[in-house]
């Protein structure tokens, strides 16, 4: 199926679809998409990272889950797959999906889903709205970013600090300075590495715009992300999408802050779910970066406005002070999604057939692999 999740979009698949060799998948995965193709001409991708995403969705065998997530970044101008972060707003398609197809049975007007994302081994609760045998996508629901209204899908994470980097602060510190820069590292479901837009020179008012366009800016950002990923225990990032970069800068429209999100090399319309959750953390966190630009309220229960450059994010945080500090314990926000369109992708045969030559693997005995395969041979 093709979604819209969230503010992103992607091909949501079975995980028994597809190839089981990884490398396989990886270039059936490339093939649907198009890339490497900065156009995604010959392929069903958006030409941008955000319209350039899968879900590959199973039953779960875990006890607290009914369903696994893993998310696949298809990186658009490479030939390259990137599956080290997930993605919280393909997941707010990954219910609706698995309701779809039968994998999860629907409760009455309103479903839970137990969603394990397997990227970051980390689990959260998805409650959608349902009707007789499906997902209902109707509703009234708004989200910054999405035009018109949508069904509401209520996403709460838990237990999410340092699902890639095995620590809230993955560099011990609250704040660190890189290349001259103040910054805080951070990791609550997404590494973040987060930065006064003031300290770079910029008003982090910007639009994306003009911030693709300013190559300094991003030289200098690029040169920061790479030092920040070993410092936060991902080695070296050159090929990976994570640490995203955020600016940030005191809020505008009356939120807590606001921010521009690179994602990590090209400006974000707004910002990614896990993101913000981890800007929005990064907030309530005395001494970070965040923290001295935003404004957040009094209590244990935080709902923090996260501004972007199409609207706003809200983030409600359950804290805990811990005598390490402030604990997040839970993130809960609002996205929608909509099902587009549902049937074959038809990837040429000679992708598989190479694949095969290459890595030796047997030939694909998966179903829709082989009707891949023979859908436009
Ligand atoms: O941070 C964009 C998006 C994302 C990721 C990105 C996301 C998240 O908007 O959970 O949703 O950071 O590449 O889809």
């Amino acid at each position: 199926m093709m979604m819209r999740g969230g503010t992103s979009k992607g091909a949501y698949f079975l995980k028994d679809d597809l190839p089981a060799d990884v490398a396989m998948r990886d270039r059936v995965l490339l093939a649907a998409m198009g890339s490497p193709d900065p156009r995604q001409i010959d392929g069903v991708g958006g030409a941008h990272p955000l319209t350039s995403k899968v879900a590959i969705v199973s039953r779960s065998s875990r006890p607290d889950a009914d369903i696994d997530y893993l998310f696949a970044q298809v990186v658009v101008n490479e030939a390259r797959v990137d599956v080290s972060p997930t993605c919280g707003n393909i997941l707010a398609g990954v219910a609706p999906f698995a309701v779809e197809r039968g994998l999860v049975p629907v409760e009455g007007n309103s479903t839970r889903v137990r969603i394990f994302m397997v990227n970051t081994e980390s689990l959260c609760e998805a409650r959608i709205e349902t009707e007789a045998g499906g997902a209902r996508y109707d509703g009234e629901a708004r989200i910054s970013g999405v035009p018109g209204e949508s069904a509401p899908v209520l996403l709460t994470f838990l237990h999410t600090a340092g699902s890639s980097c095995g620590a809230l602060l993955p560099t011990g510190n609250v704040l660190d300075t890189i290349d001259g820069v103040p910054v805080t590292c951070i990791d609550n479901g997404m590494p973040v590495v987060v930065i006064d837009a003031r300290d770079l020179g910029r008003t982090g008012y910007e639009s994306c715009a003009e911030l693709n366009a300013d190559t300094p800016l991003k030289a200098r950002i690029e040169s920061i992300r790479l030092k920040a990923g070993v410092l936060m225990n991902l080695g070296d990032v050159t090929r990976s999408v994570v640490p995203k970069m955020t600016l940030v800068a005191p809020a505008q429209e009356g939120g807590s802050i606001c921010s521009r999100t690179f994602i990590p090399h090209v400006c974000h319309e707004a910002i990614g779910v896990l993101g913000a959750v981890s800007v929005a953390t990064a907030c309530v966190l005395p001494g970070s970066t965040a923290a001295r630009c935003s404004t957040v309220p009094e209590g244990d229960r935080k709902l923090v406005s996260v501004e972007h450059p199409t609207g706003e994010f809200s983030v409600e945080l359950e804290t805990r002070k811990t005598p390490e500090g402030i604990a997040v314990q839970s993130a809960a926000l609002l996205r929608s999604t909509r099902a587009l369109f549902d049937g074959h992708i038809l990837v040429p045969a000679k992708m598989l057939e190479r694949v095969q030559s290459e890595h030796d693997v047997e030939p694909a005995t998966n179903s829709v692999a082989a009707d891949i395969a023979v859908g436009n041979a």
